[in-house]
C-alpha cells in the first residue's frame, strides 16, 4: 500500500442501509479513496449481537457488500471485505477485551439502548461489541475512522483501549481519530425527529432505505413529522424541519440560507415534496448500479475473496506482533 494515512470503517448488514447510514457514513467513503489507503468491511460479526435469521443475514451481507460498491467503493482502490472472513478481528478482540474494564463497557449508550430494545437477549456479545469494533480498527492500525456521531463514544473507547495497551506493553497502536461529517452526522427518524434514523426501526415510515423506489421515498417524506409552524428555517426546537433541511442540504449541496430563501413563503408540503424528489434523484444511480452488480454473483465473490485475502495479510502482521508483545509463544 502507498505511504498515505489509513482509513478504516465498517457497516452492519442488519438490513438495507438507511439514508442515515448513507449520509452519515457510506457516502463519504468513496471520495476518501484517492487521498487515503482505505479499508472497508461489512461487519457481519457485529450484526449477530442481536438475533438474526441466518438466511436473511447471509443475503443482507451479500447485498450490503454490493451496496457499498454501488455507493462508490472500488475494490481495486480499497480493501473491501466481509468481517467474518478475516479471523484476526476475533483474535485481536480477545486480547483487547483483556485490556478493557467492565465499567467502561457498562457506560456505552448503545449497549444501554439496545439492551432496552432487546430485554430478552442481553447477550455478552452486545456488551463487548465495542471491543470487537476496537479490534476492527486496531488490527490495521488505522489513523482515521469515518463514522456518524452515534459511534463517537465507541471510537473514544477504542482509543482508550489502545492507549492502555501501549502503556502496558510499549508504544504500538496508533490512536485512531474519528472522521465525522460536518453536515448530516446524525440523520433523524422521519417519524420521531428526536431519535436517530435506524435500520432496525419498526416503523417503515420513519426510515428511508437507499433502495426504496422514488414513489416510496416521496410518500415517506410527505408523511414526515414536522411542527405546527409554517416557516422553512433552521432553528432550535424545529427538529423535524432541521432534519429535512440537513438531508436536503447534503443531497443538493445548498446551504441552509439558500434553502430558507428557496422556500420563503411556501408551505411545508412544497418543501417535503422537494426533499423527497431530491433524495430519490440522488439515490437513483445507486439503485441502478446495485441492480447491475447484484446479478453478477461471480464478480462479487471474486471481489470479497480478494478483499479478505488482502485484509488478512495486512492485519496478520499487526496481530502477530501483538501476540508476541503479550507473551504468547511463537508458533514457529
Ligand atoms: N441516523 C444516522 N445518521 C448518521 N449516521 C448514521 N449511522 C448510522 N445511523 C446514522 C452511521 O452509519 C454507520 C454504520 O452504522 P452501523 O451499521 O454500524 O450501525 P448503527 O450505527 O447501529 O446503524 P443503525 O442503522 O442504527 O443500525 P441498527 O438499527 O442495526 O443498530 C456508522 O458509521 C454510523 O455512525
Amino acid at each position: 500500500m502507498e505511504n498515505k494515512k489509513l482509513i478504516f470503517s465498517g457497516i452492519q448488514p442488519t438490513g438495507t442501509f438507511t439514508l442515515g447510514n448513507y449520509i452519515g457514513a457510506v457516502r463519504n467513503w468513496g471520495p476518501l479513496q484517492d487521498e487515503y489507503n482505505c479499508i472497508y468491511c461489512v461487519v457481519d460479526m457485529h450484526a449477530i449481537t442481536v438475533r438474526q435469521d441466518p438466511v436473511k443475514l447471509r443475503q443482507a451481507t451479500l447485498n450490503s457488500y454490493a451496496l457499498l460498491m454501488a455507493c462508490g467503493i472500488d475494490p481495486e482502490k480499497s480493501i473491501l471485505f466481509i468481517q467474518s472472513h478475516v479471523k484476526t478481528h476475533a483474535e485481536l478482540s480477545w486480547i483487547l477485551g483483556c485490556n478493557t474494564q467492565f465499567g467502561e463497557l457498562s457506560r456505552m449508550t448503545q449497549f444501554k439502548d439496545k439492551s432496552q430494545r432487546h430485554p430478552d437477549d442481553i447477550n455478552s456479545g452486545l456488551f463487548t461489541y465495542p471491543v470487537l469494533m476496537a479490534a476492527d480498527i486496531l488490527a490495521y492500525n488505522a489513523d482515521l475512522v469515518p463514522v456518524g456521531v452515534d459511534q463517537k463514544q465507541h471510537l473514544e473507547l477504542a482509543r482508550n483501549i489502545a492507549q492502555r495497551f501501549n502503556q502496558r506493553y510499549g508504544e504500538f497502536f496508533t490512536l485512531p481519530e474519528p472522521y465525522i461529517p460536518k453536515v448530516g452526522a446524525k440523520v433523524m427518524s422521519l417519524q420521531d425527529p428526536t431519535k436517530k434514523m435506524s435500520k432496525s426501526d419498526e416503523n417503515p415510515n420513519a426510515v428511508i432505505l437507499i433502495l426504496d423506489d422514488k414513489d416510496t421515498i416521496i410518500r415517506k417524506f410527505k408523511r414526515a413529522v414536522t411542527d405546527s409552524d409554517t416557516e422553512v428555517c433552521y432553528r432550535e426546537g424545529k427538529d423535524g424541519i432541521n432534519n429535512l433541511m440537513t438531508i436536503y442540504s447534503t443531497v443538493t449541496g445548498k446551504d441552509f440560507a439558500s434553502i430558507e430563501s428557496e422556500f420563503a413563503g411556501k408551505g411545508y408540503g412544497d418543501f417535503k415534496l422537494a426533499v423527497g424528489e431530491a433524495v430519490a434523484d440522488h439515490l437513483e444511480p445507486v439503485r441502478t448500479e446495485f441492480a447491475r452488480l447484484s446479478k453478477d454473483k461471480e464478480y462479487l465473490k471474486k471481489c470479497y475473496t480478494d478483499g479478505a485475502e488482502k485484509a488478512l495479510k495486512y492485519s496478520q502482521r499487526i496481530v502477530s506482533k501483538v501476540y508476541r508483545k503479550v507473551g504468547f509463544v511463537d508458533k514457529g
